[in-house]
């Protein structure tokens, strides 16, 4: 037999970079929540690939940013664990912007792992050549890193390149090696997954900082043949907040509502009955216990 390639890979980068979109457009399926805003990532989530010679498991991490509160801590010791974890670090910045610091940030921050480094420059639809070209020839002379790629996370182009690159540093067997079942693709349950769904929307539908200080949790998931009841709570940091979260007449809840609703129906495959309570929980972000209760636990 060929040899078989099997392994774990932790996409690390800025925040924004779009990491979340290169493993959904990896995996071909939606493991973890995207949007414009910075910190949406707080998990490592695992987007599972697989073809006929490999199983490459992706663990998508939060983005790197400032540390101000509790749930940035436990956002860097999740990106701690996976990099600590992964046979292959695979660097993610983003095309749009000077690339030699970017890399930079991450070279000296990942310095101590002696293990192999992929570098993808992301973004690559939304620049022009004239602008990409000049960057890319110093960062080629500048780094360490031996495999640069240019690719669109959005498009998928050069998608494929990345995983021949990736299959040429992971561990090879002489047999099929495979840590997870051929037909599974996260890590993550379908009740995480429309918190996560909900959160998403959140962080189209409001502006601001009151996105960042939103935590969902599903109090219930209740499924039947042809429906699904899920009861949810959404988490804010000050009164003002859920006034704001409600909307005149609670138009912008319903709103979230129904879009929530709408994706999350195209996840589970049927038909959804979805209701989202606003609470209020001051200053969770800062608080161990609370963050604890609400799924974020810091590991001592
Ligand atoms: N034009 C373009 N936009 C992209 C591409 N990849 C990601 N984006 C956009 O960049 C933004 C951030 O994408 P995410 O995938 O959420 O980025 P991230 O690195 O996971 O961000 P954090 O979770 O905050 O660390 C979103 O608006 C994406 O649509 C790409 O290849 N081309
Ligand atoms: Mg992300």
């Amino acid at each position: 037999m060929s040899k078989f390639y099997c392994g774990f890979v932790a996409i690390v980068g800025q925040t924004n970079a779009g990491k979340s979109t290169l493993i959904n457009q990896l995996i071909k399926e939606k493991v973890a929540i995207v949007s414009p805003k910075p910190q949406t990532s707080r998990n490592n989530t695992l987007g599972i690939f697989n073809d006929e010679n490999s199983q490459i498991i992706f663990i998508d991490t939060p983005g790197h940013h400032k540390i101000s509160n509790k749930i940035d801590e436990y956002m860097y010791q999740n990106i701690g664990q996976a990099s600590t974890d992964a046979d292959v670090l695979l660097f993610v910045i983003d095309g749009k912007k000077p690339l030699l610091e970017q890399y930079e940030v991450l070279n000296n921050k990942y310095k101590k792992h002696n293990k192999p480094k992929i570098l993808v420059v992301n973004k690559i639809d939304d620049t022009t050549f004239e602008r990409l070209y000049p960057q890319l020839d110093i960062l080629t002379k500048n780094s360490e890193i031996k495999e640069i790629l240019p690719l669109s996370a959005l498009r998928g182009t050069n998608c494929d390149i990345l995983i021949s690159n990736i299959k040429e540093v992971l561990p090879a067997y002489d047999y099929k090696m495979q840590f997870y079942p051929t037909e599974q693709f996260t890590d993550k349950s379908e009740k995480f997954l429309c918190a996560e769904i909900i959160r998403e929307k959140a962080l189209y539908l409001y502006d601001e900082e009151i996105p960042h200080g939103l935590a969902v949790v599903i109090n219930s998931f209740v499924e039947n043949e042809k429906l699904t009841k899920i009861s949810a709570d959404i988490i804010c940091e000050k009164e003002s907040h859920k006034k704001i979260l409600l909307g005149q007449n609670g138009d912008k809840i319903k709103k979230l509502s129904s879009t929530s609703r709408i994706e999350i129906e195209k996840l589970l495959g049927k038909k959804v009955y979805l209701e989202i309570f606003v609470k209020v929980r001051d200053s969770w972000r800062l608080n161990e216990n609370l963050l604890k209760d609400l799924g974020y636990q810091i590991q001592e």
